[in-house]
């Protein structure tokens, strides 16, 4: 068997030993140590609570107040594991991850049973326009807001005026059935499908993994998002063969992007798929090193929120996890912009890394933050 690893089990090991943090840390507080699954949805005393405060969580992911997000995704976090009723704003305060400014909305939220701040999201026009132009794909915050600024309120209004580029107009095209989650098992046939099609048609020793919230369990997923390995070397032009196969074949009907491999991430094609007779679903499909699977495995995996405990808890021992690895003596410059990668620790397999971060391991399904 080939081995194609800079480092062996065993350096990576000693490199865990070498560079393990001088400090203790309490990382019981930490998202990614507890089982949390969304599959096995049991009834809370707080579920009230919860609901507003996700909606808030869902306008701050909109306009992306990154504080805001981590603040409201902890505290909804502390109150899904707290077993009594809160009926106070002292009681809120005194939950570990619930700040003062939560508190307040929790007292607010019990007395009232809502919460100004939503009701004036609701209300507030820019956002709700800003909302819908998101949902494009390819389409971020500035682009969203330039056309705002415009005095475009509709999706109408942007075809009618603006230049768009291919993919905001496949984008704009096809913007109500990405809209839409697919049933998990319309996910796991076009899976079956790309693999089937590439096995018999390309290479019958790649191995595939469909990730996100299918791997997760979940009833219903947003795209599909598949991993592409080999226990050997790979072709570097392997994924335009797959592309190409999987076009002859009809699976793939647009392509969205394409990016090569860098020091962060992976070759990646961003396309799009379809049954017969079914809606077209987004598709990605990643080319990962065998030596990288576990760390990509991990993050692609998800859900995003467990993935950032894990990023967070890495970086609080003077690491850095990626969808490549775990990192030791990662150098940063004062704009924590990257000089160079460091020591690799573990990346092979995600039960390695669980076990360098000292998180015990967890499985797909619970990994639903
Ligand atoms: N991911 C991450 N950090 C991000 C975005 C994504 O770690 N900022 C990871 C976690 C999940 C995985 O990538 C796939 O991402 P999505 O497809 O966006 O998420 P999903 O959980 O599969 O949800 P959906 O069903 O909506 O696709
Ligand atoms: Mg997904």
């Amino acid at each position: 068997m080939l081995s194609l690893n800079k480092y062996s089990k065993d350096e990576n090991r000693r490199n865990s030993e070498k560079y393990k943090p001088r400090k203790v840390i309490n990382q019981d507080s930490y998202i990614c140590m507890r089982k949390n699954s969304k599959t096995e949805k049991v009834k809370g005393p707080n579920d009230d609570i919860i609901e507003i405060l996700t909606e808030l969580l869902n306008y701050y992911q909109l306009i992306k107040s990154e504080w805001r997000m981590m603040s409201y995704q902890k505290a909804i976090s502390a109150i899904k594991r707290y077993p009594n009723k809160i009926s106070s704003y002292k009681q809120a305060k005194s939950i570990f991850g619930i700040g003062d400014g939560i508190a307040k909305k929790i007292e607010e939220i019990v007395n009232t049973g809502t919460c100004k701040k939503l009701e004036t999201f609701k209300k507030d026009k820019m956002n709700n326009v800003l909302k819908i132009f998101i949902q494009i794909w390819g389409v971020g915050e500035s682009t969203a807001k330039k056309w705002y600024n415009k005095g475009y309120r509709s999706i109408d209004d942007i075809l009618k005026n603006e230049h768009l580029t291919y993919h905001q107009k496949i984008g704009i095209q096809l913007y109500n059935e990405f809209k839409e989650r697919m049933p998990r098992e319309e996910a796991e046939e076009i899976s079956k499908q790309v693999q089937t099609i590439i096995q018999t048609q390309y290479d019958p020793d790649l191995q595939f993994y469909t990730m996100g919230s299918f791997r997760r369990g979940l009833p219903t997923c947003g795209d599909i998002d598949i991993i592409i390995t080999k226990n050997d070397n790979l072709d570097p032009e392997l994924l335009y063969d797959v592309v190409k196969i999987l076009k002859q074949n009809g699976l793939l009907t647009h392509d969205l992007s394409f990016s090569r491999k860098n020091s962060e991430e992976h070759t990646k094609y961003m396309g799009v798929a379809q049954l017969p007779g079914h809606k077209h679903r987004r598709i990605d499909l990643l080319i990962v090193p065998w030596d990288e699977l576990g760390a990509a495995l991990l993050y692609f995996t998800g859900s995003d929120i467990f993935n950032r405990s894990l990023r967070l808890l890495a970086r609080k021992k003077g690491w850095r996890l990626n969808q490549r690895g775990l990192y030791a003596n990662v150098l940063r410059n004062t704009d924590a912009s990257k000089i160079t990668s460091g020591v690799l620790i573990a990346s092979k397999t995600e039960k390695e890394i669980f076990d360098a971060l000292e998180v015990p391991y967890c499985e797909p399904k619970d990994r639903d933050a």
